[in-house]
């Protein structure tokens, strides 16, 4: 059993080349921006500011190391999906994600985490075919589900399934539901 709740931040990286010196299995969390990374984070391990740090400005274009229990590391990605004062986030992004991609035996799990009330974006899609197309395991993880409806859960479920995403593996997550975040954790456990 993995106690979520013995977690510290570690540091942030610029590229997977510094990152911490123990070598741990990986898990990374992807999303566009506001998709509520920091808060799953926060969640999960029940600390109000553990991921905090991450959202400050300047801290946005790094990786974050999270150490959980001394098993594994949760890797907290910057959001994609906007640009800013004419930099090109997205291809910088891009690069931080293929160099992070790159020969990393210590990955085990990459969540891709969707907002329960907004379609993919064409970010989320390109991240989803490119862990299919190299075989990196993955789970995709719904945010927010606490602010849809009933139908708008039905409505979910037909888009992920037009979307051909219905037979992976999906978590339906709310940072306000502990039984939500509870599954989600015995995923995590069970990929490592
Ligand atoms: N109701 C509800 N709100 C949520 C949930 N998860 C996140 N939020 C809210 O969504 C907003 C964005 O969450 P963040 O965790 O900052 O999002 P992020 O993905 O880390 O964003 P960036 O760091 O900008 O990439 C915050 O106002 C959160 O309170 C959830 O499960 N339910
Ligand atoms: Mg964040």
């Amino acid at each position: 059993m993995i106690n979520f709740l013995n977690a510290t931040f570690i540091k942030s990286c610029p590229n997977r080349n510094e990152k911490p010196q123990a070598q741990k299995p990986e898990v990374l969390i992807v999303g566009r921006s506001n998709v509520g990374k920091s808060s799953l984070i926060n969640a999960l391990t029940q600390k109000k500011k553990l991921a905090f740090t991450s959202s400050k400005p300047g801290h946005t274009r790094l990786l974050n190391y999270y150490d959980v229990d001394n098993q594994f590391y949760l890797v907290d990605a910057p959001g994609y999906g906007y640009a800013k004062g004419g930099i090109d986030l997205d291809r910088l992004f891009a690069e931080m994600m293929s160099s992070y991609f790159e020969n990393n035996s210590d990955l085990r799990l990459v969540l891709i985490l969707l907002d329960a009330r907004r379609e993919l974006s064409d970010d989320d899609l390109e991240i989803v075919e490119y862990v299919k197309e190299n075989k990196i395991p993955f789970a995709l993880v719904i945010t927010k589900y606490d602010k849809v409806n009933q139908k708008e859960k039905s409505a979910l479920n037909k888009y992920l399934k037009e979307m051909g995403l219905v037979n992976e593996q999906v978590f339906y997550t709310s940072i306000l539901k502990n039984d939500s975040l509870s599954l989600l954790k015995k995923g995590i456990e069970n990929s490592l």
